[in-house]
């Protein structure tokens, strides 16, 4: 996926610059430039042609491939909510997007269960879409060279979820598996704008959470992922999935059958699909600015370290995206464990692009987990602590042609009960500083 991203800014830095806008769309390059009242124009708000000749595209018909408001998987992102990348058209209405990022981070988690580590968080996407009478077909490929950085991923205090070694991971975040998504979907027209489509492959993400973090512009720039990942979107990366739904502009209504089990810690291989767990989601759009969410699902035997404990979740989330800078999430989700109890968490999060060059971000987390002490030996093994992070961000923008380079750095401190001072030391913090290159926004 390095490469893929390598490649696609090596395409563009080929062209000459004035070729671009006409690159991406080489049937329409001789086209006589349209007026102003083009129906099609309105899809090309959503799109992210930063460093592109927004007049060569006039003439474009968009039809059938607005990316605007489309989030992870067949989740969906508040309407203003633009999708970074670069097109590549591929004759007819066939076109090909083309984006990714290489995030490298260095972060220092204090205190005695803290640690400190340079890492990367890396992924490439390719997504092909192919419009036809009556529909259109989209094939997604999401890849991440995080495998690279060990099996047990980067430190962050109170996260937990999945194994490395064979031991549950306390204290850090997995990596990433090397296939992310390896996906189709098929949409049928059934009224106007509205169909009735078909997703699933081998690495999907079933309909269940809001967009997975990696894929919200409120957490766009933020190098941490969120401690409560395993409340609201640890499904975005499951082995087999099968989803259909009904998609309109204003509303979606979608079921998924997946596996429920999570990635293992050998993340460069992809594992046998099952399809042993299923989820509903309800999706609603009420204006270009908000996306609200709410999903159910029955995981089974997510943890391969509690083979006989299966999981309820329920999330519902809150998106907005004011078109201008400011996007921002709001997210409650219950997990109930089957045979156990219910753990709840709450998220808030935010990315405030003030001008082009400056951004403020943050995250506020608040979630009850019983995970913190695997060693059963431990007086405090599957006892729940409710635990805050409050955590505030910078970036400084450097756009690079059709890239992005972002300069920045966080910081964390943490609400907990006076029971875990033992051992995470009375305050501990969270630092970061990273730089994000981008392909897109
Ligand atoms: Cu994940």
């Amino acid at each position: 996926m390095t490469k893929l991203l390598l490649a696609g800014a090596a395409a563009l830095a080929l062209l000459p610059a004035p070729a671009l806008a006409q690159d991406a769309a080489p049937d329409q390059a001789a086209a006589p430039p349209a007026d102003d009242s083009s129906p099609d124009q309105g899809s090309m708000k959503g799109m992210n042609m930063s460093g592109m000749d927004m007049k060569g595209m006039k003439g474009m018909d968009m039809s059938g491939m607005d990316m605007s408001g489309q989030g992870s998987g067949t989740s969906r992102l508040p309407p203003n909510e633009k999708m970074g990348g670069t097109m590549l058209g591929l004759g007819g209405q066939t076109m090909l997007m083309l984006s990714g990022y290489v995030w490298p981070i260095y972060t220092d988690q204090t205190g005695p269960r803290g640690d400190d580590k340079v890492y990367a968080q890396s992924m490439g996407m390719a997504m092909l879409t192919a419009p036809f009478t009556g529909g259109k077909v989209t094939l997604n490929s999401m890849m991440s060279l995080e495998p690279a950085m060990k099996h047990d991923g980067y430190p962050l205090l109170y996260a937990t979820g999945e194994e490395a070694k064979g031991q549950p991971l306390v204290d850090r975040q997995h990596p990433h598996d090397l296939f992310m998504e390896l996906s189709g979907r098929l949409d049928l027209d059934i009224a106007n704008k509205t169909t009735a489509f078909l997703y699933g492959g081998p690495v999907a993400e079933p309909a269940l959470g809001p967009s997975a973090f990696m894929h919200r512009a409120s957490a766009k720039y933020n190098p941490e992922a969120p401690i409560t990942h395993h409340w609201f979107d640890s499904t975005h990366i499951s082995y087999g999935v099968v989803t259909a739904g009904v998609s309109a502009p204003k509303w979606q209504f979608e079921a998924s059958a997946f596996r429920g089990q999570e990635p293992d810690e050998f993340r460069w291989n992809i594992e046998t699909p099952r399809l042993d767990s299923w989820s509903v989601r309800a999706t609603f759009a009420p204006s270009p600015a908000w996306l609200l969410q709410a999903s159910h699902g029955h995981i089974h035997a997510p943890e391969a370290a509690h083979p006989t404990e299966d999981e309820n979740r329920t999330t519902i989330s809150a998106q907005y995206n004011n078109g201008s800078g400011l996007s921002a999430m709001a997210a409650f989700s219950v997990k109930d464990r089957v045979p156990g109890r219910n753990f709840s968490a709450w998220l808030g999060e935010v990315n405030w692009d003030l001008t082009r060059r400056h951004t403020l971000f943050g995250r506020i987390e608040n979630v009850d987990n019983d995970e913190l002490f695997p060693n059963p030996a431990d007086p405090l093994h599957d006892v729940a602590f409710r635990v805050t992070k409050l955590q505030a961000g910078y970036a400084y923008r450097l756009p690079l042609g059709p890239a992005n380079l972002a300069l920045g750095g966080t910081a964390a401190a943490f609400l907990k009960p006076d029971a875990l001072d033992a051992a995470y030391g009375k305050s501990p913090m969270g630092y970061t500083v990273f730089a994000k290159l981008s392909l897109g926004d």
